[in-house]
C-alpha cells in the first residue's frame, strides 16, 4: 500500500456547495442517491479539471451530469476513485448507488448492528455510503432523507433539523433533515431504528431553548440520567469558560453497542458506544461515570473544536484532538479535583504515550506520512496533543491562551485549518513568539529533561542546571531542542514554598512558583536568597511532557511527598521514590536474591495515611505503586517475571506492615457509604476510591480478614464500584473464594453485555496461570462476539494489554493466541485488528526469547495473504 504524505497536499480542485441525499434502506439492498452541486475550488487553479471521488464497496448504477445520465464509457470507476469528465464552471451531478449494510462488518460507513442502522464517518467512512469528494476540506450544507419500513425503523434520524415526515406505501415512512452548516463528509451521520428516547433542554445563555435527545435500546432510558446531566455541565461550561454557545436547535446523542471507538461528534448527532452513555450504580463504576461525563464532554466540545473549525486534511488531526481533549481534561479537573486528574491523565500518557513515542510507531502530533489514518488515532495524536496545548496555555497564561481562542474562532469559524493556523492565532492575539515552539508539532519522541543543582550556603544561591535531549525515532535520526516550560518552586526545609528571586532581579514579586523556558540544549539559572536545605520542586502540574531525570535523594523525595504543595509533585515524589525501590527487588530477583522492599516507601505510605488533611480521592492516588507497565518502561529490558513478583511483594509488605492502618480507614469509609451508593458526589467517590485501594492492600497482605472482607463486599447485589473493587482486589487468588465470587457476578449479570464485559475482562486479566486457557475458552462464550468491538476489547484485549505477566508468557502462547484472533479479526474488522496488535509492536523492550517469538507472531500476520492495509501497516513498521 502507498503512504499518503503531507507535503503532497493539494487543495481540492472542486468544491462541492450542497448534497441532497436519500437513502432508501432495504432488506437486501440499500439504495443511495447523491446530488451534488459543485464548482471549481478558485484555489486549485482554473480551467477544466476532471472530477475525482472517492468511493469503495459500492455498486454505482447512474450518472448525470449537469441533467445529461452519462454512457458508461464517459467515465472510469476504479478500486477506490470514480474519475468523471473535466468540467469548469458550477455543476450539479447525480449519483445513485446501492450498499449493502448489513455485510458491513468493518462498521465504518452505514452499518446494520441488530435492528439498527448507523454510520461511522470519520476518518473516511462516507465514500462507502455513496461516491464523494471524502476529504474535510470539502464543506458543504446537507439534506438527507430516509426511507425505512415504519414498524421496524420507526425513528429516522440525520444531523440538523427535521424538515419533513412522512407516510409512503408498503408500510414505509421517511423523514427529511436539514444541517444549515457547512460541514465536511466525516461529520455526516444517520440513524434508522426502533429506539428509545430520553429527552430534555437546555437554555443557553443567550435565552435559546435547545431540545436534548438521548435514543437509547428501549429499556435502558433509565440508565441515561448521567449522560444527559453531563451534557447540560458540559454545554454551560463551555459558554462560562470560552463563549461557545451551542449552534443548533436540537442536540441528540444515540447509544449503539457495536462501534469501534468511543463516540463521533457528528455535527448535531453523536454517536455513541454505549458503554460510555448508559450508567446507574447497579451496574456501572464510578470511573465508568467519570468517563462517561468526560467522553460526552469532548464530543460536545467538538462542536466549536472540529466541527466549526476543522481540519484542512488528516494530518491536522490534532487540531481537533489535542484541542479538545485538552478542554476535555479541564472541564473533568473544574468538575472534580484538579490534582487527581492531572495525575490520572499523567498515567495514562506516561504509560501508553511515551510508549509509542519510543518504540517503531513514533510519529510527531502532526504525522507527515501514512498508509491509513485510522491507525492514527493514537495516544500521541490526542494526549500528547493535548499537552502542547497546554504548554502553550502555561506559556501564555489563561487571559492570553483566552485571547488565542477567541481570535482562531473569529478568523477561522467555518474553515478547515492547519495546527500552523492554531498556533499563528496564539501569536498573534498575544505577540508572544512560538515559532521554534512548532517543533513540538513536528517532532516525535519523548524529550529527556536532566536537572542537577547546587546550592552555596555562603552565598545562599542556588545554580539550576538543566539539559535536555530527545532520542531518536523512526525517520528522524537527530533533533533540535525545543522550547519546554518547567513550572519550577523551591519547596523550604519547613515545608513551605519559598519567595523566588533570579539572579540579576532586583525584587521577586513574592511569587513561590516559577515558569522556566528552558528552550536550548542547555542552561543554567540561579535562584538567590535561598536558604540551606531548599528542595526544587520541578516540572510541577507536568508542565510538559517529557521525562525528567532530576538529581533528587530518596530523602529528598520523602521529603516531597509529605511538602510539597503542588499535587502533582506530591504524587511525583512517592511514585519515584516507590519506582527506585521496586526496580531494586527485581535487580535482586534478577541476581537471584531476595527482594527486599525499601522501609523508607513504606515509611512514605505510613505518613500519608496518617495526613487526614488529604482527599480521600488524592491519597488513594498517591497510595497506588507504578504499574507493571511502568516499571517495565523503566528498566532496558522488560523482566516482565520479576516486574510482576517484585511488584507483589511489595503490595504485601505494605499491606501487612500498615495492615491496622488500611483496617481502621476501610471500617471509617465504609461506614460512610450510605446504602444504595448513589452518592455520585466527588467527595463519595474518592471515599470509595480510597476504600477499594485498602482493601485491596488488606488482601494483598494475605490475612484472611482481608479476604474474608472482599468476599462479603463482592455480593453480587452491591454497587459496582464495591463488587468491582473487591473482585479486583481477589481476581488473582489460587482460592476457591474468588472463583465463587466471580462466578456469581456472572450469574448475576451474564444478560448485561455491558456488565458482562467487566467479567470477561477479570477473567482475562488475572495474573493466575491458568488464564490463557480462561480466555480460549470464553471465545464460545454465548455473551462473546468477535463482530463486537467491547467484547473483543474486553476478553482479548484484557488479556493482550490488560494482563502483561500472562501475555508475555516466555513459551510465546500468548502471542500465538494474539496472532491467530488479529487474522481471525481482521477479516471482519481491520480497524479494531490493527489496534489489537499493539501489544506485539515493542518486542524490542523483552529479552531475545520473547522478542523472537513476538516476531515471529508478527511475521505469520504479515505473511497473510488478505491482510488489510490496517494491519499491514502497524506490523510492518513494527517489523522495520
Ligand atoms: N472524532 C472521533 C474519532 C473517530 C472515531 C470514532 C468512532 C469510530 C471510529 C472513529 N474513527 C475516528 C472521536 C473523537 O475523538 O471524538
Ligand atoms: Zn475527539
Amino acid at each position: 500500500p502507498q503512504p499518503v504524505r503531507l507535503q503532497d497536499y493539494a487543495p481540492p480542485p472542486h468544491l462541492i456547495d450542497s448534497v441532497e441525499l436519500t437513502v432508501e434502506l432495504g432488506d437486501d439492498w440499500t439504495k443511495v442517491t447523491a446530488i451534488l452541486s459543485g464548482r471549481r475550488n478558485p484555489a486549485a487553479g482554473s480551467g477544466p479539471a476532471p472530477i475525482v471521488l472517492d468511493g469503495q464497496d459500492q455498486q454505482l448504477q447512474a450518472v448525470t451530469l449537469d441533467g445529461r445520465r452519462l454512457a458508461e464509457s464517459e467515465y472510469q470507476v476504479g478500486a477506490e476513485k470514480l474519475t468523471l469528465p473535466a468540467v469548469d464552471g458550477p455543476f450539479e451531478l447525480m449519483i445513485e448507488g446501492r450498499i449493502r449494510p448489513q455485510d458491513n462488518t468493518a462498521l465504518e460507513g452505514l452499518y446494520r448492528s441488530g435492528g439498527l442502522y448507523c454510520t461511522q464517518c470519520e476518518a473516511e467512512g462516507f465514500r462507502r455510503i455513496t461516491y464523494y469528494p471524502d476529504r474535510p476540506d470539502v464543506m458543504a450544507v446537507f439534506t438527507v432523507r430516509i426511507e425505512a419500513d415504519k414498524e421496524r425503523f420507526p425513528v429516522l434520524l440525520a444531523n440538523g433539523n427535521c424538515v419533513e415526515t412522512g407516510e409512503l406505501p408498503f408500510g414505509r415512512h421517511f423523514a427529511v433533515w436539514h444541517d444549515p452548516f457547512r460541514k465536511p463528509a466525516y461529520l455526516f451521520a444517520m440513524v434508522a431504528g426502533d429506539l428509545g428516547c430520553v429527552e430534555d433542554s437546555y437554555v443557553t445563555r443567550s435565552g435559546r431553548e435547545v431540545t436534548l435527545r438521548i435514543y437509547v435500546d428501549p429499556g435502558n432510558e433509565g440508565r441515561t440520567g448521567h449522560a444527559m446531566e453531563s451534557l447540560k455541565r458540559s454545554m454551560r461550561w463551555d459558554e462560562e469558560v470560552y463563549g461557545f454557545e451551542y449552534d443548533l436547535d436540537v442536540f441528540m446523542i444515540v447509544a449503539v453497542s457495536a462501534f469501534n471507538m468511543g463516540a463521533m461528534e457528528n455535527k448535531g448527532l453523536n454517536i455513541f458506544n454505549d458503554k460510555f452513555i448508559l450508567a446507574d450504580p447497579d451496574t456501572a463504576t464510578d470511573g465508568d461515570f467519570q468517563r462517561i461525563e468526560g467522553i460526552v464532554a469532548h464530543e460536545y466540545f467538538h462542536n466549536w473544536t472540529g466541527n466549526r473549525i476543522t481540519c484542512r486534511d488528516w494530518f491536522q488531526l490534532s487540531l481537533k484532538e489535542g484541542l479538545t481533549v485538552f478542554r476535555d481534561q479541564e472541564f473533568s479537573a473544574d468538575m472534580h479535583d484538579r490534582g487527581v486528574k492531572r495525575v490520572s491523565d499523567v498515567r495514562l500518557l506516561r504509560t501508553v504515550q511515551f510508549p509509542e513515542d519510543a518504540g517503531p510507531t513514533a510519529h510527531p502530533v502532526r504525522p507527515d506520512t501514512y498508509i491509513e489514518i485510522n491507525n492514527f488515532y493514537t495516544v500521541t495524536v490526542y494526549e500528547k496533543g493535548s499537552e502542547v496545548v497546554r504548554m502553550i496555555h502555561t506559556l501564555l497564561g489563561p487571559d492570553g491562551f483566552r485571547k488565542g481562542m477567541d481570535l482562531y474562532v473569529e478568523r477561522h469559524d467555518g474553515q478547515a485549518v492547519t495546527c500552523d493556523d492554531f498556533v499563528a492565532a496564539m501569536e498573534d492575539a498575544t505577540g508572544v513568539d512560538l515559532s521554534r515552539f512548532r517543533l513540538w508539532y513536528s517532532q516525535a519522541g519523548t524529550p529527556t529533561v536532566t536537572a542537577r543543582w547546587q546550592h552555596d550556603p555562603a552565598t545562599r544561591r542556588l545554580d539550576l542546571t538543566l539539559s535536555q535531549a530527545t532520542p531518536s525515532t523512526p525517520g528522524q535520526p537527530t533533533k533540535q531542542p525545543m522550547p519546554i516550560p518547567l513550572r519550577t518552586a523551591l519547596i523550604g526545609r519547613n515545608g513551605a514554598p519559598l519567595p523566588l528571586r533570579l539572579d540579576g532581579e532586583p525584587d521577586g514579586g513574592g511569587a513561590t512558583e516559577r515558569v522556566l523556558v528552558l528552550d536550548e540544549a542547555a542552561t543554567t539559572v540561579s535562584f538567590v536568597d535561598v536558604p540551606p536545605g531548599a528542595v526544587p520542586s520541578l516540572l510541577r502540574g507536568f508542565s510538559a511532557p517529557v521525562k525528567l531525570d532530576a538529581a533528587w535523594s530518596e530523602e529528598d523525595l520523602a521529603f516531597l511527598a509529605g511538602a510539597d504543595d503542588d499535587p502533582f509533585g506530591r504524587w511525583e515524589a512517592l511514585q519515584s521514590l516507590s519506582t527506585r525501590a521496586l526496580l531494586a527487588m527485581v535487580g535482586a530477583l534478577r541476581a537471584g536474591k531476595p527482594a527486599v522492599l525499601d522501609q523508607r516507601v513504606v515509611e512514605a505510605f505510613r505518613a500519608s495515611l496518617a495526613d487526614d488533611r488529604l482527599e480521600p480521592a488524592f491519597l488513594s492516588e498517591l497510595l497506588a505503586l507504578p504499574g507493571e507497565s511502568l516499571l517495565g518502561q523503566a528498566l532496558d529490558v522488560w523482566h516482565v517475571d520479576e516486574v510482576h513478583a517484585a511488584r507483589a511483594e511489595a503490595r504485601r509488605v505494605i499491606g501487612e506492615t500498615l495492615f491496622d492502618g488500611w483496617s481502621a480507614l476501610y471500617e471509617r469509609l465504609s461506614a460512610a457509604e450510605p446504602a444504595g451508593g448513589a452518592d455520585l458526589s466527588t467527595a463519595a467517590m474518592g471515599r470509595r476510591a480510597l476504600a477499594n485501594a485498602a482493601l485491596a492492600y488488606m488482601v494483598a497482605s494475605g490475612r484472611e480478614e482481608g479476604i474474608r472482607l472482599a468476599v462479603a463486599q463482592a455480593r453480587p447485589d452491591g454497587t459496582m464500584t464495591r463488587v468491582m473493587g473487591a473482585l479486583v482486589a481477589l481476581n488473582d487468588l489460587e482460592r476457591p473464594e474468588r472463583d465463587a465470587a466471580l462466578a456469581a457476578f456472572h450469574d448475576r449479570w451474564q444478560n448485561d453485555p455491558l456488565v458482562l464485559d467487566k467479567w470477561f475482562a477479570l477473567k482475562a486479566g488475572s495474573a493466575r496461570t491458568d488464564t490463557l486457557d480462561q480466555v480460549k475458552g470464553l471465545l464460545e462464550h454465548p455473551g462473546f462476539s468477535i463482530r463486537i468491538p467491547n467484547r473483543v476489547r474486553a476478553l482479548i484485549g484484557g488479556f493482550t494489554a490488560g494482563n502483561p505477566v500472562r501475555f508475555h508468557a516466555a513459551d510465546g502462547s500468548g502471542y500465538d493466541f494474539l496472532a491467530e484472533q488479529v487474522l481471525a479479526l481482521d477479516a471482519i474488522n481491520p480497524q479494531v485488528a490493527a489496534r489489537m496488535t499493539q501489544p506485539l509492536v515493542r518486542w524490542r523492550k523483552f529479552d531475545a526469547g520473547r522478542g523472537k517469538a513476538m516476531t515471529d507472531a508478527l511475521r505469520r500476520i504479515i505473511h497473510s495473504p488478505t491482510l488489510s492495509k490496517d494491519v499491514y501497516e502497524i506490523a510492518s513498521k513494527a517489523l522495520a
